[in-house]
């Protein structure tokens, strides 16, 4: 088994991941024309297909199947990137919309456009990568970072300051780097990466006009960087789900009820006054100096004309003009701010500030919030994009998992093997005394026994749903496959079949209601194997259900094609269980 070549993984060797490529515009794609530079269509040919880091030219160009934002089914050329440093091939689609822009000209609706590609594509594909333009990205980052809760893979929004077409560009490392992450690591977060490093999106700020360093996120760590070793992925700040929900997007913000505005010395109090007295207006985020003061104190005209707006329902937030630091009412101008109503912004960006008071104000005007939630909220992270002011929580030295010093992998192996047979022994208790604590014990829920197995591919098959419950809450993954390339869900769902566990069924619909899905791209492997030539990862580590040597998931199988050793790991393309299993993903499919 496994002997033959697979299309799309000719070599029979390394697994593909999959991505899928939104390409909104910017520098990234542009060519000179009379007007300026311009962004021009046909990327994947004309930038990608030439570029041998962009295509291994050993696998025909297959064709995919992805969705438009009204889902509409498409069918888009594919390549695939070569082996990476984590033994995976990238294979990746291009869906372009039509007018491609400058990202000067990108508007909510534009945010709305990527927010339901993404959504129609969610389960066709392991990450998504937008190309955009870098002058709004940071907006486009927090507005999809807000957009899209409860999400379970990489979204990563890059671009340039260069064109790919120039000789000196940064784009091919932003792109190849963003990529690679997407297709890589279950990172369940929407992202910006720039110049080798990888942010979260809602953190993030346009620090410079030219240079390649055109991003920072001055009020919290990279969560991975680049360098000539690999992908350091800061996994402590990677944030982790804290509820099972499935994945979902919120269609539009209220873009077009909110304001920005930067106090000056001297700001005329009746500007401010006309401002917050535009019709409609519903909300004001307001930049004022230092941490959070304003001219004039609390008997002033510029407070006092805060303070009305307040009482007319406007909610005005506090954020700093310092692009590092945050906001307090420490000093008296400050304090008289809070007074008058404003709501202190901590440290977020503008542009977070901005998108986050948009989405809260289109749930309000869905009436999911009233008015005082939105105010709350302003002041809460919803999706890390704030330093909650709290005790600080001890958080293990960082690496003791993810490095490599011999005692500390044989420490996290021997717990994430107590953690194993917790799981098939259905002991609740020490489950959870295992997970209980420190960084280090949250980290078990990232490993992978040496078939690629995490604790969740465990708990779906093992005899205690509540454990599985327990471990989802715990904010660990249901969408990462193991080497066999298959997803707790499916493992769950072969022993609803086999009648093996009685309470098999719950742990299906547990991981159908933590967002869930079975990998619909195995259709497409099918109908390739069915015409003749096929391809096989290695499942062979495969020990089905034990737990063996450990492995971190961010270099467990991930790829689309499949291999059989063990019957719970894989399928054999050769025989009718491909029929069976793709049968069933396809009324999967339908019943969504
Ligand atoms: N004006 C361009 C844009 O934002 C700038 C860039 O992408 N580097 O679309």
């Amino acid at each position: 088994m496994g002997g033959s070549t697979k299309e799309g993984n000719p070599d029979g060797k390394f697994p593909e991941s999959r991505v899928l490529i939104i390409m909104t515009g910017g520098t990234i794609c542009m060519q000179p024309s009379a007007d300026g530079l311009v962004p021009m269509s046909g990327f994947l040919e004309l930038a990608m297909a030439p570029r041998p880091s962009f295509n291994d030219n050993t696998a025909p160009l297959i064709n995919i199947t992805a969705y438009t934002k009204e889902g509409h089914k498409l069918t888009l050329p594919s390549l695939r990137t070569p082996t990476s440093a984590y033994s995976k091939h990238i294979r990746y689609s291009i869906l372009e919309f039509s007018p491609l822009l400058d990202s000067s000209s990108i508007a909510s609706a534009g945010w709305t456009d990527i927010a339901l590609t993404i959504q129609q594509n969610y389960q066709h594909f392991d990450g998504f990568v937008i190309l955009h333009g870098t002058d709004s990205l940071a907006y486009t980052a927090s507005a999809l970072s807000f957009m899209l809760s409860d999400l379970g893979k990489p979204v990563i929004l890059t671009g340039s300051q260069a064109s790919i077409f120039a000789l000196q560009s940064d784009a091919v490392d932003n792109l190849l780097g963003s990529l690679i992450i997407a297709g890589t690591f279950t990172i369940p977060e929407v992202c910006l990466f720039f110049h080798h490093t990888l942010f979260r999106g809602n953190r993030t700020t346009k620090v410079s006009a030219s240079s390649f360093e055109a991003f920072d996120s001055p009020n919290s760590d990279a969560l991975a960087k680049v360098t000539s070793l690999g992908v350091d992925v800061n996994w402590g700040l990677v944030r982790r789900p804290t509820r099972i929900a499935k994945f979902n997007v919120t269609k539009t913000l209220d873009t077009t009820h909110v304001a920005s505005l930067r106090i000056f010395p001297g700001i005329w109090p009746q500007l401010v006054d006309s401002v917050l007295r535009v019709p409609d207006l519903r909300g004001l985020v307001l930049e004022t100096f230092g941490m959070g003061n304003a001219p004039g104190g609390v008997d002033g005209h510029l407070t006092k004309a805060i303070k009305q707006a307040v009482e007319r329902g406007i909610v005005i937030v506090n954020v700093s003009q310092c692009t590092n630091g945050f906001v307090s009412p420490l000093y008296a101008p400050g304090t008289a701010l809070g007074r008058a109503g404003v709501v202190f912004g901590g440290d977020l960006t503008t542009e977070a500030a901005l998108t986050k008071l948009s989405y809260l104000l289109a749930l309000k005007d869905r009436g999911a919030i009233g008015a005082e939630e939105v105010r709350g909220m302003m002041e809460k992270s919803l999706r890390g994009e704030m330093t909650e002011m709290r005790a600080a929580i001890f958080v293990h030295p960082a690496g003791v998992i993810e490095n490599d010093g011999v005692g500390k992998i044989t420490a996290a192996e021997s717990a994430f093997t107590a953690l194993g047979y917790a799981i098939s022994n259905g002991d609740l208790r020490t489950v959870r005394e295992l997970l209980e604590g420190d960084e280090f014990n949250h980290q078990l829920l990232k490993k992978a026994d040496y078939a690629g197995n995490t604790a969740v591919h465990l708990a779906a098959v093992g005899p205690e749903p509540k454990i599985l419950r327990e471990i989802l809450l715990r904010g660990a993954s249901v969408h990462v496959r193991n080497r066999a390339n298959n997803t707790p869900l499916y493992l769950a769902e072969k022993m609803v079949a086999s009648g093996a566990t009685p309470n098999a069924e719950e742990c299906v619909s547990l991981l159908k209601m933590a967002g869930g899905h079975l990998w619909l791209g195995n259709e497409e492997s099918m109908a390739n194997s069915r015409r003749g030539s096929t391809g096989g990862i290695g499942g062979e580590n495969g020990n089905g259900n034990g737990v063996g040597k450990l492995m971190d998931d961010s270099s467990v199988g991930e790829g689309l094609t499949l291999d059989v050793e063990t019957p719970l790991l894989a399928l054999d393309p050769e025989t009718s269980r491909w029929e069976a299993a793709a049968e069933k993903v396809r009324q999967d499919h339908d019943a969504v």
